[in-house]
């Protein structure tokens, strides 16, 4: 996701964090964030092409093989030069175990960094839920697809990334990303109220499970964004219209989810 996609995703998970987590999260939140999750939320974002950051470009996204529409961890979780576990769900259980670990070493010698950690987590749980950060490996995820969002010349990422959550807020929300927000959450509480406890959920009895959710993202990709959007096509009302549900979806679970693994992580009765 592009800023707004993230500041949305966090901003729903610090809805429905615990006492005892938002707590957690509070103390280990830089000063600079004045105690807002969302706030900080892109910083991966701003620091990947940073010399001493580079090493965690590749783990905003995982490649799957063209046109097969599946994802598997052993499979696909490696970086460009073939090293395992360097990937987006690769990064989610490696930053959920040092909160679970720092954070139950109370006293002994932490060896992790639980601020960066915590951003870290909190970013990748939002792209793992944006559909084009899990899908095929020879259009890097739609950047080298060239296609018009409506008179504009953009990439297919890039229009799931940001154009249609920019156009939504500009046609529906008055301009204003918490205005956006609010719509989504009401559609939580009301129409997905039923799903919430099952996307809240990871049936391994694990903190966290971010392959079924790499798997949904690599079906959305197949379902929806690839579809009709072959190179140098134009984009308008008829896609927007229909993907922008999915993307609205997509921020609510993927908040939804970041704050059930918080809770889990920081919070003994979950
Ligand atoms: N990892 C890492 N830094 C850590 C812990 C783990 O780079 N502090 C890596 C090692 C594995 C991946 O993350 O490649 C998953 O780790 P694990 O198998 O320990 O969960
Ligand atoms: N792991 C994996 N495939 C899965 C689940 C976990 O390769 N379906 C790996 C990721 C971590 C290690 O297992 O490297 C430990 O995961 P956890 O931190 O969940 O114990
Ligand atoms: N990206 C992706 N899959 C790839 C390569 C990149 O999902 N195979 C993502 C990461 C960024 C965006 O696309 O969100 C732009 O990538 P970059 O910053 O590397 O240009
Ligand atoms: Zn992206
Ligand atoms: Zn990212």
């Amino acid at each position: 996701w592009g800023k707004e996609g993230h500041y949305a995703t966090c901003k729903i998970a610090q809805s429905f964090l615990s006492e005892e987590a938002l707590k957690a999260v509070k103390e280990l939140l830089p000063e600079t964030a004045e105690g807002d999750l969302a706030s900080v939320c892109s910083w991966p974002d701003e620091i990947k092409y940073m010399y001493k950051w580079r090493w965690t470009s590749e783990l905003h996204y995982v490649d799957t093989p063209d046109f097969r529409c599946n994802y598997d961890y052993c499979r696909d979780c490696h970086d460009s030069s073939g090293v395992k576990d360097r990937c987006v769900t690769g990064a989610i259980y490696n930053y959920t175990e040092q909160l679970v670990t720092g954070y139950n070493a109370s006293n002994s010698v932490v060896k992790y960094n639980l601020t960066e950690a915590l951003m870290f987590l909190s970013h990748y749980i939002g792209d793992v839920h944006q559909p084009l950060h899990v899908s095929f490996t020879s259009d890097e995820g739609g950047n080298t697809i060239t296609v018009r969002w409506y008179k504009r010349k953009t990439n297919l990422h890039h229009v799931w990334d940001s154009d249609i959550i920019e156009s939504a807020m500009k046609t529906f929300y008055d301009k204003d990303i918490d205005v956006m927000i609010s719509a989504i959450e009401k559609n939580i509480t009301d129409g997905w109220s039923n799903d919430i406890s099952s996307w809240a959920n990871c049936t391994s009895g694990e903190e966290v499970c971010p392959d079924p959710w790499a798997s949904e993202s690599i079906k959305c990709s197949c379902n929806y964004a690839y579809r009709n959007a072959t190179p140098g096509s134009t984009l308008g009302d008829e896609y927007f219209l229909s993907r922008l549900p999915i993307v609205e979806m997509r921020l609510a679970q993927g908040g939804v989810r970041l704050a059930a693994t918080l809770n889990r992580i920081f919070d003994q009765s979950f």
